[in-house]
């Protein structure tokens, strides 16, 4: 990527304060890039990644039913209307293929 500003950029850009600033940009467009390609189901709290604060939240419904307590449909990956261990290897699928500000 150096290589290809040093080669690519208008003259502007090869200054240190143009350097930071293409810099800003490219950080920017990756982060909206990565947000783009990085959509899962299992991504409960609509953090980015699919991690254990999604865990915790599909622990807290396993084994729930549409009228009862506790049951929220988005947790329902197979949309079978219950929270069971085909919707949890549904949500194993994803895990750790979103890397968010979750961690
Ligand atoms: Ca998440
Ligand atoms: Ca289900």
């Amino acid at each position: 990527m150096i290589s290809c500003l040093r080669k690519c950029c208008p003259q502007g850009l090869r200054s240190s304060r143009g350097f930071a600033v293409a810099a800003v940009l490219l950080a920017v467009a990756l982060a909206g890039a990565s947000g783009a390609t990085c959509v899962s189901e299992a991504d409960f709290d609509g953090n980015g990644a699919v991690d254990f604060d999604d865990f915790f939240l599909f622990a807290d419904h396993f084994r729930t039913e549409p009228g009862g307590p506790g049951w929220d449909p988005a947790l329902d990956l197979d949309g079978d209307l219950d929270v069971d261990f085909d919707d949890f290897l549904r949500f194993a699928d994803d895990w750790g293929v979103c890397e968010g500000d979750g961690g």
